[in-house]
């Protein structure tokens, strides 16, 4: 398999909440010390963000945002395998960084299957399954996933899309699933 694009988080030591100060100067060194603990949050290396497969052959948070740096772990919750691989859709050429396989698992259990990745900048990374879907020009030129007509599913194509950024609002916009490393529900198939 080829390797990951990642990178390392950097590694932030965060100040003690302690001042020598009294009164006001307390007061207006607290509330730096407070800025400097938000900045310091904000540096903390992010949680992952969990993207599932299921039996459906769809990717379930098939939009989510993260942080540069942050890892996007794909879950592997159905019985067949899938491959994640990132392609462009004004150029129709596929990633040869963002490029994963991940193994079905027979059920709740056992084992699942993963594949993470992280992406340096900010930006849209778009990627489909290649066993599920296919990649086909449109008439504007762009090009899309297809649902391969040989695949079972729900009809829509198995693909999906990471964003890449530092904006709160889209990083808060996450479904709630996507917190989780394990879903309750497998969904074999
Ligand atoms: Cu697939």
């Amino acid at each position: 398999m080829p390797h990951d694009p990642n990178v390392r988080s950097p590694n932030v030591r965060c100040p003690n909440v302690r001042s020598p100060f009294r009164g006001p100067l307390r007061a207006a060194a607290l509330a730096a010390l407070f800025l400097s603990g938000a900045a310091c949050a904000w540096a903390k290396p992010a949680p992952p963000v969990y993207v599932h497969m299921n039996g459906a052959n769809e990717f379930l948070e098939n939009v989510v945002a993260v942080r540069p740096g942050q890892p996007v772990v794909f879950v592997d919750e159905d019985t067949g395998a899938h491959t994640i691989v990132g392609y462009n859709p004004a150029t129709g050429t596929t990633s040869k960084r963002f490029d994963g396989v991940v193994a079905g698992t027979p059920g709740p259990g056992h084992p699942v299957h993963t594949y993470t990745v992280r992406f340096r900048h900010p930006g849209l990374k778009y990627y489909y399954c290649s066993v599920h879907a296919e990649l086909a020009k449109e008439p504007g030129g762009v090009t899309l996933p297809k649902k391969r007509p040989t695949v079972g599913g729900y009809g829509t194509p198995m693909d999906g899309l990471i964003i890449v950024t530092t904006d709160p609002h889209l990083l808060a916009d996450n479904p709630a699933t996507s917190a989780h490393r394990i879903l309750p529900h497998f969904f074999g198939g």
